[in-house]
């Protein structure tokens, strides 16, 4: 064989060397930078609105400290319980987790509550730029204050679909005076013990019970708040420079509470819904559902002589909580300067209709994935309050959700049928059931069966809302799906029909995580099981979703591969993997 010249060869051996390169840049490129994050999570003291209190905190901080990361990296997230007599988790909500559904943070579903004193490694990859949060997913934790802002940005190169000069994020919240143990225990007894309306609304986990940032300036009886600047309660207040615009990242992590935010004199302008852009629409005020995020801006094109109130207040219950106030500081005062003028009224808690018509304007912006146009699987569920051996319950078609000891993904892929109810709950309710009328069977069952899909099915949901068990009267639940977006299709009023799928939008349904259900109505969404893994799928009300108000769905749960084994060692499975380990 003639050997190659050796010009040939260092031809060949460069050419190699660039290869090289050029994969090592791909393989960077696709694998994003590796973000470590160390939490603690513990309960200790604090002061959300001015009274003392319990709160939880991770590292110290309450609310927990901001994540931010680039579209494509990978989030590490070392998790510490320090809490002493409970288990703890946390879910990463809108992020979908693909190819890791066991860090998905879900207790009973995706892993094992980590027990006090371990720590647990999350390790999944934000593929997405978007505003998202993470919250504690065990028992009530999230009501606790087990929560923070999730920030992923674009990558490196990439361009938003708007220009914005700077940014701020508002983590909205609602806070309790009773400990999340007295209400767990109130939401469990005979008789139930509802845990009523919030104390408080937080913005970035600061409110004022005892007195008013603008007793001044509205009809109240409490005094005006005085703040030296340094009290954990003061308002964060947001400065900004005139003429210039901020996208101000908005998510809700309330309890109970729907809002509507407004900023006084301003105008937002709504271009990002759950980590979906939306086609740019422009209000006076926002409402935000529990489990949603909206990225909004604002222009600072007012007197920048004055500053304005940012106001937070309850909508679709009656409401017995005062508005939650911050202030928006033109940098060219100072910022300790009131505003003059009274802040923006939160529109009438039972005006549906204004809410209907903010909800339908957000629409996906042109070039969002666009929906299949056909279903393979459709599954309505009726959500109804119910008596259950005395125990007030939600259940979804007569079914109220108890979360078991062995999370599911481990119980599905492990074949151990034990662990939960083996028989799927119903794809539908009774043709003749009247939505109007209280349950006229008012008992259910207490059951933990799954909706098994089938992988790349396309499920088409449809919520129904219906009366509750006493008196006249339907609520607003917003519904959140883990592991996915879906589109929603369609809201109605009523009971949805056959026919009704007509009025579906199947051109630019938005993509969303969560979904709000009007009192008496139907939503429609349809999302694809193209994601390994099992997922909740839960009103985002904190008490509903301890009431039962959720479903579990499977999806092709044998292509899941690398469960790390302390996610699932625990209930039935910790005998299996001990068996495994000397058998
Ligand atoms: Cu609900």
């Amino acid at each position: 064989m003639v050997p190659l010249s050796p010009l040939i060869n260092n031809i060949m051996r460069l050419r190699g060397e660039i290869l090289c390169c050029i994969w090592l840049c791909l393989l960077q490129l696709s694998l994003g930078a590796v973000r470590h994050y160390k939490f603690d999570v513990e309960y200790m003291y604090g002061e959300p609105d001015c009274q003392e209190h319990v709160v939880m905190g991770i590292n110290g901080q309450f609310p927990g400290p901001t994540i931010r990361a680039e579209a494509g990296d990978t989030l590490h997230v070392i998790l510490t319980n320090k809490l002493s007599t409970e288990g703890t988790v946390i879910h990463w909500h809108g992020i979908r987790q693909y190819g890791t559904p066991w860090a998905d943070g879900t207790a009973s579903v995706s892993q094992c509550a980590i027990a006090p004193g371990e720590t647990f490694h999350y390790r999944f990859k934000v593929e997405r730029a978007g505003t998202y949060f993470y919250h504690g997913h065990y028992g009530m934790q999230r009501t606790a204050g087990l929560y923070g802002s999730l920030i992923v940005d674009l990558a490196e190169g990439k361009k938003e679909a708007f220009h914005y000069d700077g940014e701020f994020n508002l983590l909205l919240s609602d806070w309790w005076h009773k400990t999340i143990h007295q209400q767990e225990v109130g939401l469990s007894s005979i008789p139930f013990r509802w845990i009523n309306e919030p104390q408080s609304l937080l913005i970035n986990g600061r409110g004022q019970y005892n007195c008013s940032l603008a007793a001044n300036l509205v009809k109240t009886t409490l005094p005006q708040c005085k703040f030296r600047g340094n009290e954990q309660c003061a308002p964060h207040i947001f400065h900004v420079h005139p003429n210039k615009t901020y996208r101000i990242r908005i998510a809700s992590t309330t309890s109970l509470a729907s809002l509507n935010l407004a900023i006084g004199d301003h105008k937002l302008v709504v271009v990002e819904a759950d980590g979906n852009y939306v086609q740019p629409f422009t209000v006076d005020d926002i409402d935000i559902y529990s489990g949603e995020t909206y990225s909004v801006l604002l222009t600072t094109n007012q007197d920048p002589k004055k500053n304005y109130w940012i106001s937070i207040g309850v909508r679709g219950r009656k409401p017995n909580t005062p508005q939650g106030l911050t202030i928006l500081n033109y940098k060219t005062i100072s910022a300790s300067v009131f505003p003059t003028s009274p802040p923006p009224i939160t529109p009438q808690w039972n005006d549906y209709n204004r809410s209907k018509a903010f909800t339908y304007k957000v629409l996906a912006l042109e070039g969002t994935e666009k929906p299949p146009q056909h279903y393979d699987r459709r599954i309505l569920l009726l959500n109804t309050q119910n008596l259950v051996g005395g125990f007030t319950r939600w259940a979804i078609n007569n079914v109220s959700l108890a979360l078991p000891s062995t999370p599911y993904l481990g119980s599905i892929k492990f074949n151990v049928n034990a662990a939960f109810d083996t028989k799927s709950p119903p794809d539908t309710f009774s043709e003749d059931y009247d939505i109007y009328n209280p349950p006229s069977n008012n008992n259910s069952n207490i059951g933990s069966g799954v909706y098994t899909l089938q992988f790349n099915q396309v499920v088409d949901v449809i919520l129904q809302n219906a009366n509750v068990l006493s008196g006249k009267n339907s609520e607003i639940h917003s519904w959140h799906l883990h592991g996915h977006d879906f589109w929603v299709l369609g809201y109605g009023d009523g009971k949805f029909e056959q026919g009704d799928e007509r009025k579906f939008n199947l051109k630019n349904p938005p993509l969303r995580n969560t979904a709000v259900i009007f009192p008496y109505g139907w939503t429609a969404l349809r999302f694809k099981a193209d994601n390994p893994g099992v997922w909740a799928f839960h009103c985002h009300i904190e008490p509903h979703l301890y009431m039962g108000m959720g479903v579990i769905f499977a999806e092709a749960v044998q292509n899941v591969k690398r469960i790390p084994r302390e996610a699932l060692a625990c209930g039935l499975l910790r005998k299996v993997f001990i068996n495994k380990k000397h058998g």
